[in-house]
This record gives structure tokens, C-alpha cells and sequence, in this order.
């Protein structure tokens, strides 16, 4: 079993659009253990370390001002391959290029309002988590549903 852990976010127009209950639940339903979540206002210096990978592109300007302009939800979310699974129920980019049944394409309609962020890698995981999260806000427990979740 490959059990990884990795960073979620439900962007600005996510939670004033009240689809942080959604978003979660599809998470939560899918079996993902929730190790760390809270609600916070992006201070702009994080925002640009966060996304410091597209500093230079022509959108960056209108992405540090989208993911800062309200609260978000940080989830630290945890499961078997969680970094693609999550990718992989997040769909593409652009909701517009989604498959039918992600969150971007059930929920979104353009690029700059995808409404959810999650990392792209495991490197990228462990780099978004430890921008957004302390130790102590990380929890590790048992969830009496993972034996019938995963083979043993
Ligand atoms: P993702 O969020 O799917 O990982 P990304 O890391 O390439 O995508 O880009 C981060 C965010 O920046 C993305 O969610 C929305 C915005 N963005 C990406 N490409 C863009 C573009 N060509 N024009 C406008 N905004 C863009
Ligand atoms: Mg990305």
C-alpha cells in the first residue's frame, strides 16, 4: 500500500459559493482521512510562496489576488496514492476540460474560479503542508472504517 498524505485546499469561490461541505464529503466519502483541516485568510507573502512556481507568468498577478480576496479551507487529507487520486477527482485546470464527475467540472466554469487546489506531487505535498500547517495541527488516528477500506 502506497498511504500518502497530501494538501487540499477549497479556494475563496468555493467557500462563498457554500460548497465546502460538498467538496469535503466527496473527499470523505472516497475514504480520505482528514490528518488536519481549518479556514484561514491567505496572507499575500504566503500566497506568493505557494504558488511561487508560476511567479513571472502573465496570471500570477490575478492568482495571488483570487486565492487572497476571501477565506479558504486547508485540508491535509490522507489515503492510498492520495496526491493523484485527489488530482484525479479534482479534474483538469480548466473546468471546461474536466471530466464530467470532478469537482471542477460539477462545480466550475472557468480557469480562474476552479474552486479547489490540490498538490501535485508528493514533493509538493510535503511543501504545501509545511507552509500551511504546524505539527500540532497534524493529527494521526485510527478511523474504525479502514479495515474495510483497504485489504489486509
Ligand atoms: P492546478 O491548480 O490544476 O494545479 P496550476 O498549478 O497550473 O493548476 O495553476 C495554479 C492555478 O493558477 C490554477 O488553479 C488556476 C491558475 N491558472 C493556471 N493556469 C492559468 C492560466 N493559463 N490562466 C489563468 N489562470 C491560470
Ligand atoms: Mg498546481
Amino acid at each position: 500500500m502506497m498511504i500518502e498524505q497530501t494538501f487540499v485546499m477549497v479556494k475563496p469561490d468555493g467557500v462563498q459559493r457554500g460548497l465546502v461541505g460538498e467538496i469535503v464529503s466527496r473527499f470523505e466519502r472516497r475514504g480520505f482521512k482528514i490528518c488536519g483541516m481549518k479556514m484561514m485568510r491567505i496572507p499575500r507573502e504566503l500566497a506568493e510562496r505557494h504558488y511561487e512556481e508560476h511567479r513571472g507568468k502573465e496570471f500570477f498577478g490575478t492568482l495571488l489576488s483570487y486565492i487572497t480576496s476571501g477565506p479558504v479551507v486547508c485540508m491535509i487529507l490522507e489515503g492510498e496514492n492520495a496526491v493523484s487520486v485527489v488530482r484525479t477527482m479534482m479534474g483538469k485546470t480548466n473546468p471546461q476540460d474536466a471530466l464530467p464527475g470532478t469537482i471542477r467540472a460539477d462545480l466550475a466554469q472557468v480557469t480562474g474560479r476552479n474552486i479547489v487546489h490540490g498538490s501535485d506531487s508528493p514533493e509538493s505535498a510535503r511543501r504545501e503542508s509545511n507552509l500551511f500547517f504546524n505539527d500540532y495541527e497534524l493529527q494521526e488516528y485510527r478511523k474504525p472504517d479502514e479495515e474495510w477500506l483497504f485489504e489486509r
